[in-house]
């Protein structure tokens, strides 16, 4: 059931109406969104901390200023609900990161006030200056761009080569730094470190020296940034200053739901919980549910770095989305959370390589697009023992277009010197974590989908996954299905449905994209004149094509159906029903399969 807004909230269809309540009137506006916020993310989950913290900002911004005319890029974008709401998707917002609704992240294409799309962190900086720029350049010396940035953002690396930039032009710029003191998890980092101090309650240790200014920055604040009239009082005052200027407002994340405030990491997006008390509900169906693959990766290299002390494990960021905060909490001085800095993140673990340490380097496979020239040029090239678990491999659900992790079998199977896995389940991925530690395995690229694997017993001794060896799930006679990773579940489903249709499925679960099982490609190759592949990830440049290469090196001559995700950008929905779209479900290799002709 839709939320019902205030009395308030229920007249504003755009900016226009804002303006035209009372700066008095404000504060109960923000009230009633967070109530519209709170009801409608505990029935539809979404990101509800950091967009509860960023509530009076959004509405101090529109009230301000000239949206859409002044341009305003919220980064990471995960904070922009009230956004959304002011900006005339209030009556779509239960339809919020669901299948054909709006987008969680703010899009371009979806509203002209979404001045830029963001999703991944740490981007508003450059495309604010670059708008800025092109303003002054078309004669528009009017026009304000705004980034909002948090504080675990601002610290990226990308962010930081933007207000270096920035600081030598006299751009029309305004950056709003939301400090609310915390990332995903505790933030980390020195430059965090200088803002604590900067805003901290011992006086004694504000610095002097202001960073932002040492950058050419017109520093503003600290300002409370849960005090919209003072936010409206010093916005519209920054609104006549020329050249970059930040206006530096401390926020607290979870802001008015006592439960986000006190548990900051669990309610940064907490799925679906009451309203009231807070308390989160579960989806789960009692009884022995599988664990999810994060867990298990975070189980398991605690179990091995226990027994071979070179193991260290590395996230940028990501400690509970990955679960190496398990380590972290067992082994504090092997874990590292780098902050927001994939590259620095990959980087860093061929540095740790170089000197003989095994890194476990977990990043979001989304995420990981940031680092790719760090992976060729620092540990490819040099051939360095690094282990890549790429977390959220495929389709990832309702975060969407930016979030899934669709390309990395493509953009890492070019790369020379890399050996390339994806499990089928939660004991194949520790397996080949075991594997990937071994001496002499070079760079490891492990993918692995978000959620739950499908056995609930995967905890048994450790055995070797050989490189480059796959293996026949099922045998058959009439056709061969080829699958990589996790989506080989849906493969096999459809091979034993099939049986009952009299048609002789042979499943092979390739294991490996790099090297490629040659020896199980031939016996197919041989065997069988149709074949499917099946992958979730894109069809370009991806397992599909890495098997069409090889029966074109050979000559091989087989009618072949490559299953995976279209060149498009997927939306977001349940992963269910985006692999539905994408045709690569049980239900979608089944009639595929019953094209062919037999
Ligand atoms: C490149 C990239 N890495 C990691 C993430 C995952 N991520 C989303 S929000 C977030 C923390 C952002 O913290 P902050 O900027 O302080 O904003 P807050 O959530 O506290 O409002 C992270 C790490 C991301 N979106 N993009």
């Amino acid at each position: 059931m839709p939320a019902i807004p205030g009395h308030i909230l229920s007249q504003i269809n755009s900016p226009k109406d804002l303006k035209r309540l009372t700066e008095e009137e404000l504060p109960e506006l923000c009230k009633e969104i967070r109530e519209f916020l709170i009801e409608e993310t505990s029935q539809n989950p979404g990101h509800l901390g950091s967009s509860l913290g960023a509530v009076e900002l959004a509405v101090a911004i529109h009230y301000v200023f000239d949206t859409p005319y002044d341009k305003l890029i919220w980064d990471v974008g995960h904070q922009a609900y009230a956004h959304k709401i002011l900006t005339g998707r209030r009556d779509l917002f239960h339809t919020n990161r669901m299948y054909g609704g709006i987008s969680g992240f703010p899009k371009m294409s979806e509203s002209e006030y979404d001045a830029f799309g963001t999703g991944h962190s740490s981007t508003s900086l450059s495309a604010a200056l670059g708008m800025a720029i092109a303003s002054g350049l078309q004669g528009n010396h009017d026009r304000l761009h705004i980034s909002v940035i948090g504080d675990a953002a601002i610290a990226g690396g990308m962010a930081m080569e933007a207000l270096n930039n920035a600081g030598i032009h006299k751009a029309n710029l305004l950056v709003i730094l939301n400090d609310n003191g915390i990332s995903i998890d505790p933030n980390v980092g020195a430059f965090n470190d200088y803002l604590a101090r900067m805003t901290g309650d011992q006086p004694a240790l504000h610095t002097r020296s202001n960073f932002f200014e040492a950058f050419n920055f017109q520093y503003f604040g600290p300002i409370d940034g849960h005090d919209v009239i003072q936010l409206v009082k010093q916005l519209k005052e920054i609104r006549l200053i020329p050249g970059p200027k930040l206006l530096h407002a401390i926020t607290t994340k979870g802001k008015g739901f006592k439960k986000a405030e006190e548990e900051q990491t669990v309610y940064h997006a907490p799925g679906l919980f009451n309203k009231v008390t807070g308390e989160i509900k579960t989806t789960d169906s009692p009884g022995m549910i599988p664990p999810k693959y994060q867990d298990v990766f975070g189980e398991t290299i605690i179990e091995l770095a226990e027994k071979n002390d070179r193991i260290v494990g590395i996230t940028p960021a990501m400690p509970t989305g990955s679960s190496l905060n398990l380590m972290m909490a067992k082994m504090p001085h092997r874990a590292f959370d780098v902050g927001i800095a994939e590259q620095h993140a990959v980087t860093f673990a061929a540095g740790l390589a170089a000197q003989g340490m095994i890194p476990f380097c977990n990043i979001y496979s989304s995420f990981m697009q940031r680092a790719y020239d760090q992976v060729i040029h620092d540990v490819a090239l040099q051939k360095l023992h690094v282990v890549f678990c790429l977390d959220r491999g495929g389709l990832v659900g309702e975060d969407g277009a930016t979030h899934h992790g669709t390309f990395d079998l493509a953009y890492f199977r070019v790369i020379p010197n890399l050996t390339i896995c994806s499990p089928l389940n939660e004991e194949e991925l520790r397996n080949m974590m075991y594997t990937a530690q071994l001496p002499g395995a070079g760079t490891y690229v492990i993918r692995y989908p978000k959620g739950r694997g499908v056995m609930p017993g995967w905890n048994r001794p450790f055995k070797a996954l050989p490189a480059g060896k796959g293996r026949k799930m099922q045998d058959g006679k009439d056709m061969a299905i080829i699958s990589i990773g996790h989506i080989g579940n849906e493969a096999a489903k459809a091979a034993i449905q099939l049986e009952s249709q009299s048609i002789s499925v042979a499943h092979y679960d390739i294991r490996y994209l790099k090297p490629l099982d040659e020896v199980l490609l031939h016996e197919i190759f041989t065997r069988f004149d149709k074949v499917i592949t099946v992958e979730d990830g894109t069809i370009t440049g991806g397992l599909g094509s890495a098997v069409l290469e090889f029966m074109s090196d050979h000559h091989y001559k087989a009618d072949v159906t490559r299953l995976g995700i279209p060149d498009r950008f997927i939306e977001q929905g349940r992963v269910g029903e985006l692999q539905h779209e994408c045709g690569f479900d049980a239900e979608g290799i089944i009639n595929t399969i019953l094209n062919f002709k037999f």
